[in-house]
């Protein structure tokens, strides 16, 4: 065969495989084999040296022009390829707009959340600033400054997690009391919520980890009758209107005197029935007059200023008020739980 008749079999060829070529690949493989630096048409191209002088131009010109056509049916086909390889993609991907979308699940509030929200909107309507202070707390804000000096038997009662001997987690957040004194004169009206830490083994009312609001106002001319006062209408606001209250003497190291509170029971109205244990009586909170030792340590005149201050423990509000058997349902974040709320 010469060699133009060798390109003509060679176009002849290129053409058929080109319109047979289905997918990128092979189509990549046909135009190495004919256009690649050794393909056929390169390796007729070498033989041109043996044509006569006459011929080598118009078989040059002949290999380019079939070059050229084969160059033009490998973009033809490439493009023609991936509008294919397009086509399907786009029509697997189709979206069918009538189909029922994914159900997003909205989170709701934990219920320590729900109770602590409605306590400090109590406070805040009762003219009180809501303070905040480290969990992580040193020895002399959480005991020394509160009149629980190191050998002090209230230290066993609220044995917790030390950090350093200097450090510890906080047992109650009266620190935030005391740090707000001593950066503002009376008077002072404020709530402290947060997380406090104890070294209790977990039972059904007890937690390592709980969650206290204590509340403290210093003013001139403070008494005892505004504690009750102030109590008994956050506590006619939390349990409604026919709520009463009483305070039984006990004794805390930072207030004197100090006492319980009970409220009574919400479900039985004081007659006794299972919630209150048939005593007609629940105790929610801890409270008294400011020790003046407190005071003097906070940089307030107890001379001049006297205040009041109480504890919550959130948990035991949550359990009344949602019919909680055991506390560990409040930090096991279970959706089955939570989900109820
Ligand atoms: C300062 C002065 C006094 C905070 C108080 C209680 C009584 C109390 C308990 C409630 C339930 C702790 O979480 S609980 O177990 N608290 O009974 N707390 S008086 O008195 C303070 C606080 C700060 C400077």
């Amino acid at each position: 065969m010469d060699t133009r008749a060798q390109l003509d079999a060679i176009r002849a060829r290129a053409e058929e495989e080109l319109a047979a070529v289905s997918d990128l690949k092979e189509l990549d493989a046909i135009r190495v084999k004919y256009l690649g630096k050794k393909g056929e048409l390169t390796a007729v191209l070498k033989t041109m040296g043996q044509l006569s002088p006459e011929e080598r131009p118009k078989v040059g010109q002949a290999a380019n022009e079939i070059r050229e056509i084969i160059t033009a049916g490998v973009e033809k086909r490439n493009e023609l390829l991936k509008a294919e390889l397009q086509a399907k993609k786009l029509e697997a991907e189709a979206i069918d707009v009538t189909l029922p979308g994914t159900k997003v699940e909205v989170g709701k509030k934990h219920p320590l959340s729900i109770v602590l929200d409605e306590v400090k909107e109590i406070f805040l309507g009762m003219g009180f600033e809501v303070a905040q202070g480290p969990e992580v707390e040193w020895d002399y804000y959480n005991f020394e400054a509160l009149n629980i000096p190191a050998d002090h038997p209230a230290r066993d009662t609220q044995d917790t997690f030390y950090i350093t001997e200097k450090m510890l987690l906080r047992t109650q957040t009266s620190g935030v009391q005391i740090r707000v004194m001593e950066k503002k004169q009376p008077p002072i009206r404020m709530i402290a919520p947060g997380r406090v830490f104890r070294s209790d083994a977990v039972d059904a009312t007890h937690s390592p980890l709980f969650h206290q609001i204590e509340g403290m106002v210093i003013d001139e001319g403070v008494t005892m009758g505004d504690l009750k006062g102030t109590l008994e209408t956050f506590a006619k606001k939390l349990y409604g209107e026919q709520t009463r209250i009483r305070l039984r003497p006990h004794h805390f190291p930072f207030t004197e005197p100090s006492c319980e509170i009970d409220v009574s029971c919400f479900k039985c109205g004081g007659c006794g029935c299972s919630m209150c244990k048939g005593e007609g009586w629940i105790e929610i909170l801890g409270g008294g007059m400011v020790h003046p030792k407190v005071l003097r340590t906070g940089g307030i005149d107890p001379d001049k200023y006297s205040g009041f201050a109480f504890g919550i423990g959130l948990e035991r509000i949550a359990m009344f008020r949602f019919g909680l058997d055991d506390m560990r349902h409040l930090y096991e974040n279970d959706v089955r739980f939570l989900d109820q709320f």
